[in-house]
């Protein structure tokens, strides 16, 4: 997801959760936001209630789609074709904000010429979605000023899915909504610290701060800090360490709190590459379906067990505290990763490794989280002013440049972090598997209010169960009808990759030639199904669109 690092600089939300209610119009494109991110949710409700024009896209009836002004219910894995479209009638209006326009950006006339292309009635057939619908909600998306996009995975896990982000820079530059309050974009980030965790190097080719492996000056400076030297070559993402351990490149894995086993598509391939692995190491709270195959589990502490921070999606960034003592044996993540470490650098030195005589084990001696805080502050720009005193009550938002500064809450005010803004030509591209007569069903995987992921939590929640115990594959009725499904009925969902089995739920909430999967039931898991292709720049994998068949079983 760092596709708007391109455009103008950052990934993460540009304005505050809060200014979401300053919005005169929301556009919601891949997020099912009532469902998935229940706080922000409530207040793009809030917004419509008090006049907000939300426009919804989305190849699903979601909740949304309910308080929506508009639902364009495209073909998934069409936003750019519908994006373009959306600039393109803007732009024949003479509705785009030609003052932002010029002082602000570039790129703008080689951009406009490739959206020329995109009318209404291209860009229906392409989508599905009528071309009134299309003239309508630009016309809603540019009058209605300040306006937000909220997006999330329904946009990014696509072979697209960078594109589709510059996409949306596009036409947030194009209506001048950027730095300003109620407008901006809000890339909804997923797990409760993703972004802290890429904030803080979590990521195969940056440091801390997006500092990038890559930059010379970044390098030295912590090799400087840590007395080690560094590599200047990127690491790999996950699909490709997964795919350098199928073929023997790589030999022991640690995998710290991720069941890949379960939420890596293709799940055939994902479970061969980790047996064929020499060493696994799993660090976890439950014995997961990957911590089976595992050679040593480490019992972690979780979120509750343990003194930390987690910065939310708006760049806040909020201690979290221990409330509970940890389980058995099980300690704080930092904890275990420090001890690994020092036994490691300790063994190197005992063996004269080249290049451990600079390598202290002392380096990994902290006592406190706050400790690794204050050295993340001070090889971190937008985290230098950020210290566990400073937000013993109220969490700070990045960039935070010195310990007097007050936080960030809006972004790109003036200039945008690479200077002007850059429109980004894109083109509409079909995804990687298309429905075949073999496979006529577009299948479109996501989440559910209930649980969480694949379930290793949610599901030991007995009242998570009793409300949603088993995987529902969502069949449009017509479709339904043509396979003689009744509501409830076991269906087979079969890949080229996969078969599996479950029950279906008949409902008008997927258009037809479209079936949607979680990936929360290990019993019927929609990650036997899906396809590894992926984005050739963000390396996200297209789990939003994979073809399968569809049939009614025998199973009761
Ligand atoms: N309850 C709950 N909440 C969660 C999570 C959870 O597992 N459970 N997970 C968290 C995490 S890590 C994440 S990343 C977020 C994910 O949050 P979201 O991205 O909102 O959730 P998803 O269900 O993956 O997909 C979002 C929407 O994309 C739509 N969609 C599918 N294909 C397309 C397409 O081609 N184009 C468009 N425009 N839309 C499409 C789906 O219909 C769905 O409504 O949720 C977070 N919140
Ligand atoms: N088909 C399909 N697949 C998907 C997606 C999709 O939309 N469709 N979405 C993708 C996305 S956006 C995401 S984020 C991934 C999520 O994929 P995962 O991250 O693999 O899924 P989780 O079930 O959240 O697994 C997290 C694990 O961490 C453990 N854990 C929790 N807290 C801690 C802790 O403090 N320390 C340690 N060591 N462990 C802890 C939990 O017990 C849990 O087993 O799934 C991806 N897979
Ligand atoms: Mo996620």
């Amino acid at each position: 997801m760092t596709g708007l690092a391109t455009a103008f600089g950052s990934g993460a939300m540009t304005n505050s959760i809060a200014d979401l209610e300053n919005a005169k119009a929301i556009l919601v494109i891949g997020s099912n936001t009532t469902e998935q991110h229940p706080v922000i949710g409530t207040r793009i409700r809030r917004a419509a209630r008090k006049g907000t024009k939300v426009i919804l896209a989305d190849p699903r009836a979601i909740d949304l789609a309910n308080i929506a002004a508009i639902h364009l219910r495209h073909r998934a894995g069409t936003d750019l074709a519908l994006l373009n479209g959306l600039a393109h009638v803007i732009l024949k209006e003479g509705l785009e904000d030609k003052e932002f326009i010029a002082n602000r950006t570039e790129g703008f006339e080689t951009w406009r010429s490739t959206v020329e292309a995109y009318t209404p009635e291209r860009v229906s057939d392409i989508t599905g979605v009528p071309a009134q619908d299309i003239i309508t909600a630009a016309r809603l998306f540019a009058t209605n000023s300040p306006a937000t996009i909220c997006y999330a995975m329904g946009i990014t896990q696509h072979t697209v899915g960078h594109n589709n982000v510059l996409a949306v820079a596009n036409l947030t530059m194009l209506t001048g909504n950027i730095g300003k309050p109620g407008g901006g974009v809000a890339p909804l980030r997923g797990q409760n610290n993703v972004q802290g965790a890429c904030d803080v190097g979590g990521l195969p080719n940056f440091y801390t701060g997006y500092q990038r492996v890559a930059d010379q000056g970044a390098r030295a400076k912590f090799e400087k800090a840590w007395g080690a030297s560094l590599s200047p070559q990127p690491g790999l993402t996950v699909g490709e360490m997964l795919n350098a351990a199928h073929d023997g490149r790589i030999k022991a894995m640690w995998i710290v709190g991720e069941n890949i086993a379960m939420s890596d598509p293709d799940a055939a391939h994902v479970r061969a590459a980790l047996e064929h692995l020499d060493f696994l190491v799993v660090q976890e709270l439950f014995m997961t379906e990957t911590a089976q195959l595992a050679d040593v589990v480490l019992p972690a502490a979780s979120f509750a067990e343990k003194d930390g921070t987690f910065t939310n999606t708006e760049r806040r960034v909020q201690r979290v505290r221990k409330a509970v003592a940890p389980p058995g044996q099980a300690r704080a993540d930092w904890q275990i990763v420090c001890d690994v470490a020092r036994h490691v650098v300790s063994s190197f030195k005992a063996l004269e490794l080249k290049g451990s005589d600079n390598l202290k084990p002392e380096t990994w001696n902290y006592e406190t989280p706050s400790q690794i805080m204050d050295e993340i502050a001070s090889l971190t720009p937008s985290y230098a002013g950020i210290s566990f005193e400073r937000i013993e009550t109220r969490g700070l938002q990045w960039p935070v440049p010195n310990s007097t500064h007050p936080g960030t809450p809006l972004l790109h005010t003036e200039k945008f972090s690479r200077g002007k803004g850059l429109f980004s030509p894109v083109e509409h591209q079909e995804p990687a598997e298309l429905p075949d007569s073999t496979y006529p069903f577009t299948l479109t995987t996501g989440r559910i209010l209930q649980h969480y992921h694949t379930g290793s939590m949610t599901r030991r929640v007995a009242g998570l169960e009793q409300l949603a115990p088993e995987e529902r594959v969502e069949v449009n009725p017509d479709d339904a009808a043509r396979l003689g499904l009744a509501d409830g009925d076991w269906v087979r969902v079969s890949s080229r990759r996969g078969t599996i089995e479950s029950r279906a739920w008949v409902t008008d909430r997927v258009g037809r030639g479209l079936v949607f999967m979680t990936f929360h039931y290990a019993e019927a898991l929609s990650n036997v199904l899906t396809n590894t292709a992926v984005d050739p720049v963000a390396q996200s994998p297209e789990l939003k669109v994979c073809a399968v068949s569809v049939e009614k079983a025998t199973k009761s």
